[in-house]
């Protein structure tokens, strides 16, 4: 009766502390409860503390108000030793003390040394958005808009409202291994389902791994229940923001789906679509939108609508006006605004918010956003991608 008790209040409580783990870190293959798992060790420790609490402050209340000061009782002399008492609550302490730095260094290794044969998937953090980078080189082709529910905030936004941010895929079951670096700022790339956290840093590596144990539900209306990756750093003003999903799909399928998004150009050429569709998926995918609108408002960055063939105001050398009268001459500002962000700054915009894309972005991708901005100002453009073995990567000089 009482250990059904106990079993019920653990499991409510682990229910407060956690939703539900999806990771080797903290279960069986079977689903389980891992011993020594992430979720076994929290609450291991929040029973101690609830044990040692009430051994420690039950006897004190009680005592206190027992030997309360009373007219017409002296107080008694202390005893001032006893060795056994003192002996034990030494040893008993250290002994669990010992025991969860043992199962905590435990997960933490079990959590930072990848298994040799354990899929490799570069994440790169960048004011605010998540990349992930696939071993055949693609990058995530799906966006999806964050609910209420999973991130209130993305709805407060004044500027922006509720953002898409991309979906990762992993495959069910393999040893999967995040390694992250950040093109700017501390990012931390947290996975709460996946029981891993990592700060992620400008010119370093840093990595965890683990292995999602069950592929991803789907709703009755077969919407997939993804989990919510969090950036655990306050990296600026939309850090909240900087989120991402992850979805465990079954191995044939994640193949399936890589290889897609790994061939989203040639998908294009094959299909003779126009060029500024390139540039909209550039736009969506690559975190753009993160800090330009496409509907003219004013955000992070400058609205990429109703600037194209206008006088673009620059905030250096005395707000000077920069006019722009040819194609190329738009071309090239823009190309430029995205290799070298620093060198014309949009009047009323800050500097250093944009990072530069050299290396992450390819020719072909920039034409595609110089075709997309005629596209959302109404000059018409009837441009094709092109085939993109002929393609490739930027590089600032
Ligand atoms: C973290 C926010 C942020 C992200 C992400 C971002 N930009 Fe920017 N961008 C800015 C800011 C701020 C400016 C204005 C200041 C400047 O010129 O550097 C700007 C300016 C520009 C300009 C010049 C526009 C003008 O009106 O002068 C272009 C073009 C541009 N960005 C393209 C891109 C592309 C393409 C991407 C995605 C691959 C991107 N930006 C991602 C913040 C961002
Ligand atoms: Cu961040």
């Amino acid at each position: 009766m009482t250990s059904l008790l106990l079993a019920g209040i653990n499991d409510w409580l682990h229910r407060v502390w956690f939703k539900p783990a999806n990771s080797d870190l903290a279960l069986n293959p079977d689903g389980s409860l891992k011993f020594a798992g992430v979720d076994w060790v929290f609450m291991f420790i929040l029973w101690v503390s609830i044990i040692s609490f009430i051994i420690i402050v039950v006897p004190m209340c009680w005592w206190a108000w027992k030997y309360r000061r009373r007219p017409g009782f002296a107080a008694q002399r202390t005893p001032n030793h006893n060795t056994l008492l003192e002996v034990t609550w030494v040893v008993v302490p250290l002994v669990v003390l010992v025991f969860i730095f043992f199962w905590g260094f435990h997960g933490y290794m079990a959590a930072q040394v990848a298994r040799g044969d354990a899929l490799t998937i570069l994440i790169t953090g960048q004011k605010w958005n998540w990349a992930a980078t696939y071993p055949n080189g693609a990058t995530s082709g799906e966006t999806k808009f964050l609910d209420d529910m999973t991130m209130p905030a993305a709805k407060q936004g004044g500027q922006r409202g509720n953002q898409g941010v991309p979906v990762l895929i992993v495959p069910e079951g393999v040893p999967v291994r995040f390694r992250m670096t950040s093109t700017d700022v501390i990012h931390s790339f947290f996975i709460p389902d996946m029981r891993v956290k990592m700060d992620v840093f400008p010119n370093r590596y840093t990595s965890y791994t683990f292995t999602p144990i069950r592929a991803t539900a789907k709703t009755a209306s077969g919407q997939y229940q993804d989990h919510v990756i969090y950036c655990a750093e306050y990296c600026g003003t939309n850090h909240s923001e900087m989120a991402a999903l992850l979805r465990v799909l079954p191995v044939s399928e994640y193949n399936q789906v890589v290889e897609e998004w790994g061939n989203v150009m040639g998908k294009m050429h094959e299909e003779k679509k126009p060029m500024w569709e390139l540039g909209k998926w550039v736009y969506e995918s690559q975190g753009c939108r993160q800090c330009h609108s496409i509907d003219g408002s004013k955000n992070t960055g400058p609205s990429w609508k109703g600037f194209y063939g206008k006088d673009v105001p620059l905030s250096r050398e005395g707000g000077e006006k920069f006019s722009l009268t040819t194609e190329d001459g738009w071309a090239n500002y823009i190309r430029e605004s995205i290799i070298y962000p620093q060198r014309k700054i949009h009047a009323g915009y800050e500097a250093g918010n944009m990072n530069s894309y050299a290396g992450q972005l390819t020719e072909f991708q920039i034409s595609g956003v110089i075709e997309y901005f005629k596209h959302l100002n109404g000059v018409k453009t009837d441009a094709t991608v092109p085939d993109p073995k002929t393609d490739r990567k930027t590089k600032a000089d």
